[in-house]
């Protein structure tokens, strides 16, 4: 593989770069300022990258759609054949499998900070298949971008002659996605690679996994909402739109770096050197190190804007927060103060107001999984009850390191503002609340998941 140029990078950066991008960095602006003017980047003029776009802008009867149904109908039909040929599509859906739904530890790459990179790899692999397949070495992947166009694109429907179809899902092509779901403002600014990306791999029994704030919230939240085969580990390889979310996903890891100066990559041997494996575009096995996945250019691909709705990009305003609605299913538990870090947490919030914490819980049973959620904070002010509104998120089963159970503990990475901050440091009743979130067609069970030991913490 090509070494990654840092003239190359320094270029690419600059081209994509956060005014380019045309998000501004909110951390110094009062919220009212916080707003951004989505501008459109021009694709830069390399003959040799293909340039990923958004399907939803693509007309459907659009030649490059037909290459791309053609390509995904080719690597099918080869699974017909032969579940195990290396270039079809059964064989890449096993992959994710492989590396995704295990509990052989070395070669999980999800709750950890090796989800990014590791899907990229999988996702270029995707993309040289394809281009192999139909010998069109211009065809690019598609990303399906949710912040603007929030119901799956007509390009996936269609019925069974439709290669891009998948009869499992559980929404229609009308359903919309609830508009908590998909906001990553939340991402952009966490400047920790940690709190966006994921903590390092565990590396003994009993240690805390801990996957990053994109991966629990919107990336777990679509995955989810789509149901069926996309909202399982063995299995979401074999959706068609799983390639166009997680092309989004991807571009969104793209979008954080150039958000702000301040959003780093992990410098660390233990992160750029670490080996991630899938097949090129003949199904033969490759690896790569993170390092060599960094630039995308170099994996032959671009972006054709990294420009998001801004309306998910920002901090809520009032008017769109989602509503404290009581359901019997409620799970409200008290936090913790005496093992929260309160004073840790209140000094973070000095000169800011909005910052990442971390929330830890134990579950007292296992819930149902996924499980996804509304988090709020509840707690009395001026003499009466007051609900804060954090995140939604999507637990997933976390397993046990070496064995088959669920891990007690999970952590979340969530945006807290600064009254709940003040609200901790002064010792006052707080009370965490997991509103669960009705999805179509799915019916949640009629009991509350049961959590103990709710704390906040800084890092672990
Ligand atoms: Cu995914």
């Amino acid at each position: 593989m090509k070494k990654k140029s840092k003239e190359t990078r320094r270029f690419f950066l600059q081209k994509s770069g956060l005014t380019a991008l045309g998000l501004t960095s909110l951390a110094a602006l009062p919220s009212s300022l916080a707003k951004t003017q989505p501008v459109k980047e021009a694709p830069l003029q390399q003959s040799n990258l293909v340039t990923r776009k958004n399907i939803a802008d693509i007309p459907v009867n659009d030649p490059e759609i037909k290459v791309l149904k053609e390509a995904v109908g080719i690597l099918k039909k080869r699974s017909d054949r032969s579940p195990l040929d290396p270039m079809g599509w059964t064989a890449h859906g096993m992959l994710h499998a492989t590396f995704c739904a295990t509990s052989i530890y070395a070669n999980q790459v999800h709750y950890n900070w090796y989800v990014w990179p590791w899907h990229r790899l999988y996702l270029w692999s995707m993309e040289q298949k394809l281009q192999k397949a139909v010998n069109e070495p211009k065809l690019a992947l598609h990303y399906w971008d949710w912040t603007k166009k929030n119901t799956i694109p007509e390009h996936y429907w269609g019925g069974e002659s439709n290669p891009l179809f998948n009869n499992t899902r559980q929404v229609t092509e009308h359903d919309i996605i609830p508009t908590d779901f998909i906001n990553v403002g939340a991402g952009f600014r966490a400047e920790s690679y940690k709190t966006f990306g994921g903590y390092p791999a565990i590396k003994n029994r009993g240690e805390a996994q801990l996957d990053g704030l994109a991966e629990q919230s919107f990336h777990n939240n679509i995955h989810n909402w789509i149901g069926g085969q996309m909202a399982t580990f063995t299995e979401s390889g074999f959706e068609p739109v799983f390639y166009g979310h997680h092309g989004n996903c991807d571009r969104i890891w793209e979008a954080w770096q150039a958000y702000n100066p301040k959003n780093k990559l992990p410098a660390g041997e233990e992160w750029l050197e670490k080996r991630l494996f899938a097949t090129d575009g003949n199904g033969t096995p490759v690896e790569f190190k993170i390092k060599e996945l960094l630039n995308i250019n170099d994996l032959g691909y671009q972006f054709e804007d990294l420009n998001l709705n801004p309306a998910f990009c920002n901090p809520y305003e009032v008017a769109d927060l989602p509503d404290r609605e009581k359901t019997k299913q409620d799970c409200i538990a008290p936090l913790n103060v005496q093992t929260s870090e309160t004073g840790e947490i209140y000094q973070e919030f000095i000169n800011k107001e909005r910052a990442h914490v971390i929330l830890h819980f134990e579950r007292a049973q296992l819930p149902y999984q996924p499980y996804c959620a509304r988090v709020f904070f509840e707690y009395d002010k001026n003499g009466s009850k007051k609900s804060t509104y954090s995140g939604t998120f999507t637990i997933l089963p976390i397993l046990d390191l070496d064995s088959v159970l669920l891990q007690n503990g999970v952590h979340l990475q969530i945006e807290i503002e600064k009254e709940i901050a003040e609200v901790i440091h002064a010792n006052k009743d707080v009370q965490v609340i997991f509103q669960p979130v009705p999805l179509p067609n799915r019916a949640i069970p009629n009991e509350a998941l049961k959590l103990e030991n709710i704390s906040l913490k800084m890092g672990i």
